[in-house]
């Protein structure tokens, strides 16, 4: 079999050691304490089961290519068209990375500055608002730009629009905070209402939706989310929007990787769908830690202007790590990947619904499965917590209508990518399984005041955990991370 972890390739394991060993040499003699952090750090993330589905581990040459000069470069504005001189590598680099982003999707338009997701979310509304003032058939006649808008102008202009409305995934279905929910920018720019899923099946109820989006009659109609276990119809939502004159953005951060891999395709792919897409480039789709938005060509013009309208100036070493990254993905051994990945997570699903486990719509067809823990008499936080100490790292999550509300929540929210990329396969996932199984089963709330258990503290045998531990440990020693990186 090849090596599992195919982004680090034999003739390059020698290469890569070198190169950080010397990187660290380097930082050690001006701030030692921060090389020893570098080095913990890929001995934390080696120790640990991690199933977070939002983290991965990026490959040598994406990591390495974001250590260098071209992070001392300003570079505002696009590719070609700077605001300042001399941005000729930031160019060659930017427009890499937007070449391999259109291939690698199918995409007429790539804008690869943007530094999160959140920054994605927020260049797409930018984008979408812009283009429908500029537009003479849909905003306020004569304004050609909309930088020239003064406040005056603005408070027309939304008199005339009437409408700066957003339909997004509830929070508790599974939404993401940047999908007009008041803690984020997007809930304050915008009117929010929510669709949801069916409460007898989990699955997005889309009657329903198309019934809210006729009432509402939303601006931006956004699908996407960051726990939710099922296939979204990309098809079908962009019909929905279609029919009330909305604007369908689809963040696909979580699931980024599986559509590069073709995982997910036809219908359940957002690109051809969607006039924009956004993404970020660290959690399925293995890159560097940043954001990406995609668009039609329409929409292209008004995507660009993202730094300086909402953006800090590019992250140059990053759009390079992005390129490296996006190349790393048209590689035919990315499709194994991703495939991979959704193998394993239903593995992970099937062992837990097989040893009593009780999960969100029932299983999974993506990268993660979101486990009701309520079963095991626990909150989400107990739950995390229990298998955080016996060496398994998920994170609590919200499970539909939640009794327990977003801090405590009753689930448990688990995913594949991070260690699909270590190498571990299906039977591997069934003993992961196991052992989650194990500490929840092992795990009891502790007492709180008034005699009501506590939603926080709760008890596990230490001999329980250790064992857990233990195993955790060993299962990860047939699987090294990155293998052939020696810090020591
Ligand atoms: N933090 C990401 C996640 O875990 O889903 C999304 O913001």
């Amino acid at each position: 079999m090849a090596s599992p972890v195919t982004h680090i390739p034999a003739n390059t394991a020698a290469s890569a050691n070198t190169a950080f060993r010397s990187a660290l040499d380097v930082v050690r003699e001006v701030e030692p304490r921060v090389a020893a952090a570098i080095g913990a750090e890929i001995e934390d993330q080696r120790a640990s089961l991690k199933l977070i589905a939002s983290e991965n581990y990026a490959s040598p040459a994406v990591l390495l290519a974001m250590g260098n000069w071209l992070s001392d470069k300003y570079a505002e504005g696009t590719a070609g068209r700077r605001f300042y001189a001399g941005c000729r590598n930031v160019d060659t680099v930017e427009s890499l990375a937007a070449e391999h982003a259109r291939a690698l999707f199918g995409a007429q338009h790539a804008y690869v500055q943007p530094h999160s997701g959140i920054d994605a979310n927020l260049v797409a509304f930018w984008a979408v608002l812009s283009q429908r003032v500029e537009s003479p058939a849909l905003g306020r006649a004569g304004v050609r730009q909309v930088n020239d808008l003064g406040e005056q102008d603005w408070a027309e202009l939304r008199r005339e629009l009437g409408n700066q409305r957003m339909l997004g995934m509830s929070l508790d279905t599974g939404g993401h905070l940047t999908h007009g929910f008041r803690p984020n920018i997007s809930g304050k720019m915008f009117d929010q209402r929510s669709y949801g899923t069916d409460p007898a099946t989990g699955l997005i109820d889309y009657a329903a939706l198309r019934a809210t989006a006729r009432e509402f009659r939303p601006l931006i109609l956004v699908a996407g989310y960051s726990a939710y276990p099922r296939l979204v119809n990309f098809r079908l939502m962009r019909e929905i929007a279609d029919e009330v004159g909305a604007t369908l953005m689809v963040d696909m951060a979580h699931f980024a990787g599986l559509v590069a891999g073709k995982v997910l395709t036809g219908d359940f792919d957002p690109v051809p769908h969607a006039q924009i897409v956004t993404s970020t480039t660290h959690k399925s789709l293995r890159g560097p830690r940043g954001g990406l938005v995609l668009c039609d060509s329409e929409l292209a013009e008004h995507v660009d202007r993202g730094c300086p309208m909402v953006l800090g100036g590019p992250l140059s070493h990053v759009m390079a790590a992005k390129a490296v990254a996006f190349a790393e993905a048209r590689r035919p051994e990315f499709q194994d990947y991703a495939q991979r990945v959704v193998d394993n997570a239903k593995a992970l699903a099937e062992g837990l619904l097989r040893r009593g486990a009780t999960l969100v719509t029932g299983g999974t067809d993506n990268h993660l499965v979101l486990a009701d823990v309520s079963g095991y008499g626990l909150t989400g936080r107990q739950a995390e917590a229990a298998l955080l100490d016996s060496g398994i790292v998920t994170n609590r999550n919200a499970v539909p209508q939640d009794p327990n509300g977003a801090w405590y929540t009753s689930g448990v929210r688990i995913g594949t990518p991070a260690l699909t990329t270590r190498g571990l396969g299906t039977a591997e996932m069934d003993e992961i399984a196991g052992l989650i199984d194990t500490v929840l089963r092992g795990t009891t709330p502790a007492p709180g005041s008034g005699g009501t258990p506590s939603k926080a503290g709760y008890r596990l045998d230490d001999a329980l955990r250790d064992g857990v531990a233990k195993r955790a440990a060993d299962l990860l020693a047939g699987f090294p991370l990155y293998p052939g990186i020696d810090l020591a």
